[in-house]
């Protein structure tokens, strides 16, 4: 353990697999690059800095400059940095990622967390729980192909617990939910199947939601702060401030990150798809191609709903996401196109410029 850094319980002697490497990475490497570059994962995302760590190196290096936030670093990422300057070469791709339109701004995205390989939604048997909320992070988890499971906290304070597992089963074939409380380890161990040696499971979700209170539960300890929720409305106060991944007991890694206020949606048209299959198989017998499912003859979409197939809030939800991804995808499409043709036209003015 190490005494300095208070929440990080870091073996020191990490090899690359227990980190999560796979043969995927090795590909992204020149032949001899090994001989003077090392790979190192972002173990800590701060303000000013990135602490990383890999084979015999445990160092904080400068965040990855960029205009594209897709291209800085963020908490899981996999860096190549020289042995002997700890510079960073470059930021490997990336197996997954999860991301949001970023509060505020319209017009960035803000990075979540990457190379995941479990994303633990956590809710609580509580108001925090929603039904919308949640398909929105299921949303995020199949666009990037990575295995969702519900986690609701506080079953020790609700009186049916088993009510709000349905639902949140109902979401998804096959979808994994688990009730828990999270404070107690005999109940947490039903998340050890996604915590073995090399697996990297991420916990998101609203604030105070018990995201830490999991990670802490888990880890063995208690190190990682946590703090009561407002008793009038459920609602965190927003006590994880920064990203960070610990090492598991059970070997794998677990990433905490800050409660998320509004998981807006953006660039995530095929996890939609996926997760309201049985509405797009609608849509694709709708008699007429851009029906708008409204009062078209033929519409496959309102026959569903008509005769109780398809569940009218369930497709009014599917219509907001669709139409909120698209209108986020599009402002942060030409934000960029914006930025690129500016800096471009910038270039060109100080090419023009005669040199002193
Ligand atoms: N009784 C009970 N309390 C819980 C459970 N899970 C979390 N808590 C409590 O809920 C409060 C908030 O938990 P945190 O772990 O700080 O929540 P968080 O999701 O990390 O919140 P942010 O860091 O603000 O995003 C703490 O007081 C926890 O002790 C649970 O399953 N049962
Ligand atoms: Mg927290
Ligand atoms: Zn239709």
């Amino acid at each position: 353990m190490n005494e300095n850094n208070s929440n990080h319980t870091i073996a020191s002697d990490v090899d690359l697999t227990s980190l999560g490497w796979r043969p995927f990475f090795t590909q992204q490497l020149d032949a001899g690059e090994l001989e003077t570059c090392v790979p190192v994962r972002v173990v800590a995302v701060h303000r000013s800095e990135l602490h990383v760590i890999g084979p015999g190196i445990d160092v904080a290096v400068p965040p990855l400059r960029s205009d594209l936030e897709e291209d800085r670093a963020t908490i899981g990422d996999w860096l190549l940095l020289d042995k002997q300057s700890h510079r960073i070469i470059r930021r490997l791709e990336r197996l997954s990622l999860f991301k949001r339109r970023a509060p505020g701004t319209g017009r960035s995205v803000q990075l979540i967390a990457a190379n995941v390989d479990t994303m633990m939604i956590v809710s609580s048997c509580n108001e925090d729980f929603n039904i919308a909320r949640l398909e929105r992070y299921l949303a995020v988890a199949r666009d990037a192909d990575v295995t969702p499971v519900i986690a609701l906290t506080k079953a020790d304070l609700a009186e049916a617990p088993d009510d709000y597992r349905r639902q949140a089963e109902a979401l998804m074939p096959l979808l994994i939910v688990e009730t828990l409380d999270a404070t107690d380890p005999m109940e947490t161990k039903v998340l050890d199947a996604w915590c073995g040696p090399g697996q990297t499971l991420a916990f998101v979700g609203s604030s105070g939601v018990g995201k830490s209170t999991l990670a802490n539960t888990l880890l063995g300890n208690t190190d990682i702060a946590t703090q009561a929720i407002r008793e009038d409305d459920a609602k965190g106060r927003h006590t994880t401030t920064h990203r960070a991944m610990y090492q598991l007991p059970l070997g794998g890694w677990v990433i905490d990150t800050p409660g998320i206020r509004e998981l807006q949606l953006t660039d995530v048209s095929e996890g939609i798809a996926d997760l309201f299959g049985d509405i797009e198989e609608l849509v694709a017998n709708c008699r007429f191609h851009d029906c708008q499912h409204d009062t078209e003859p033929g519409c496959a979409v309102r026959e569903a709903i008509e005769n109780g197939a398809l569940e009218e809030d369930r497709y009014r939800r599917w219509c907001k996401l669709n139409a909120e991804n698209e209108r986020n995808s599009q402002t942060i499409a030409q934000a960029r196109a914006k930025d690129k043709s500016f800096s471009k036209m910038v270039k060109q003015t100080m090419k023009g410029k005669p040199s002193r």
